[in-house]
Parts: C-alpha cells; structure tokens; sequence
C-alpha cells in the first residue's frame, strides 16, 4: 500500500539513503529490454558504484557487451539462464554471477516477474596480480560462519576473498535481536538490499526502521550498525569495495 499523504520513509543525506520500493521511478539502461529497471544508486548520489533492480516482463532479457565496468548479478526471484563469456547456466532465486571487466553477459529467458540486483563498479587492476575469472553460483551452498563469534549474525561471503577483487558482496542474516556488534566507521561504501525480515538501520546520526526490498547508500566513513527486529530473521546483500590501496 502506497504511503499516505506524501509521507516516504526515503531520506538523502550527505553520506547516507534510503529508498523504499514506494520510491521507484524506471530508467531505460542500454543493455536492458523488457524490463523495469530502477537505477537505485550510483554516481548521481556520491557512489563509486551503481546499484539497479531489474524486473523482467515476459520476452525480457539483458545483454551487455565487455567494458572496463565488472557486474555481479543476484536473482532475487523467478529463475533464468545466464551467460558470462563462454560459461552458461540456467539460475534460480538465490543464485548469483560475477563478470569480470573485458567479458560480455547477458540474462535470457528470464521467467515474467523475475528480479535481479546489479552492483556495478569500473574494476581496479592489481599490478602483478592476474583478473579475475566469471563465476556463477548458488548462496544457498555457500557456507557462513558466525560473524565476530556472534551466531546471531551470520556472514556468507559470495565473492572470493583474493587481491584480485576490488569488490566483495556479502548476505547478512540476523536472528531477531543478533545485531552488529559496534558501530562501524570505515573506508569502505556500501550499496544493499534487505533480502528478508525487519530491523533498524542507525546511518550516521539517524536511526531507520527497514524491511525487505530497502536499499541503502552508505558512503565512505557512514557510522552505521544494524539490529533486528521482530519475530524472523532478517538479511540483507551488500557490497563493499576491498582490496585496494589506500592512496
Ligand atoms: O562488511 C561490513 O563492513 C559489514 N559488517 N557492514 C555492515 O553490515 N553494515
Ligand atoms: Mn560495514
């Protein structure tokens, strides 16, 4: 149900946002067809990557040619087959796909109604250290492990954890209460998506109730930490740039 009166939950701040799926407006993305596509972050905020929600409608379909842009795709829901360079594989909800800067990818034959996240970034070549390869996986066999020792807060790293990645995503999942463990201030930005579940989100000097389907920016040095709440767990995807040298 839309939010009465012009009331949003939406805030844009200097180092933080929040959109809710009320916010969507479509853009057309070069690459996309038939599909809604909602460019939810990237430079217009202050990002150093973007961030898009593609719903597909029947005969949809994404090809994009290789560039010096890397891609790591999630399908939210709905399956279809997804190609990255010469590796090809038919997905469902929950897997994932990384291209590498310099490959081509495309998504066909998505099932009507199916959602795929994008994070985009210009990848960052390491001297001496080798691109990375494509990868199509399923976060479901991907094993987490307690996050700080806490089992409340339960961390899977999608991404391998090696220099040659100058970008990780990473599911969260909170048992009601579990929360981050202090506050983080850091380097890294962040781009995510509530996959399930409740809680509030402190960003900066404001705290945020959110649910599945929220996005959130958090620039470089954003003070943020997470709890969850209510009687589910709750999770989320995100991205963070790693990997690379501090000047
Ligand atoms: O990886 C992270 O920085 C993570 N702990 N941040 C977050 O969940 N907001
Ligand atoms: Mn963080």
């Amino acid at each position: 149900m839309p939010e009465l009166f012009g009331h949003t939950r939406a805030r844009i701040a200097a180092r933080h946002a929040l959109i809710t799926p009320h916010n969507h407006v479509n853009s057309i993305v070069p690459g996309i067809t038939g599909a809604t596509t909602v460019v939810l972050i990237n430079a217009a905020l202050g990002a150093k990557f973007a961030q898009l929600l593609v719903t597909f409608q029947a005969a949809g379909g994404a090809a994009l040619g290789a560039s010096e842009v890397q891609t790591f795709g999630y399908l939210l829901s709905g399956d279809a087959t997804v190609s990255v360079g010469r590796a090809k594989q038919k997905i469902g909800a929950g897997f994932y796909f990384y291209a590498p800067a310099g490959k081509t990818w495309s998504l066909t034959a998505p099932s009507p109604g199916s959602q795929v996240m994008l994070f985009q970034k210009k990848y960052v070549p390491l001297a001496g250290t080798p691109a990375p390869k494509a990868i199509i996986g399923d976060s479901a066999k991907v094993k987490g492990g307690p996050f700080l020792g806490d089992p409340a807060a339960n961390l899977q790293v999608l991404l391998p954890d090696a220099p040659a990645f100058d970008m990780a995503v990473n599911i969260f999942a909170y048992q009601p209460g579990g929360h981050l463990p202090f506050v983080e201030v850091h380097v890294m930005e962040h781009g995510l998506v509530m996959l399930g579940g409740q809680g509030v989100y402190r960003l900066e000097d404001s705290w945020y109730p959110v649910q599945a389907g929220d996005v959130i920016w958090m620039a470089p040095y954003c003070a943020q930490w997470f709890v969850a709440m209510g009687k589910t767990p709750a999770s989320y995807l995100y991205y963070k740039d790693v990997n690379r040298s501090a000047l």
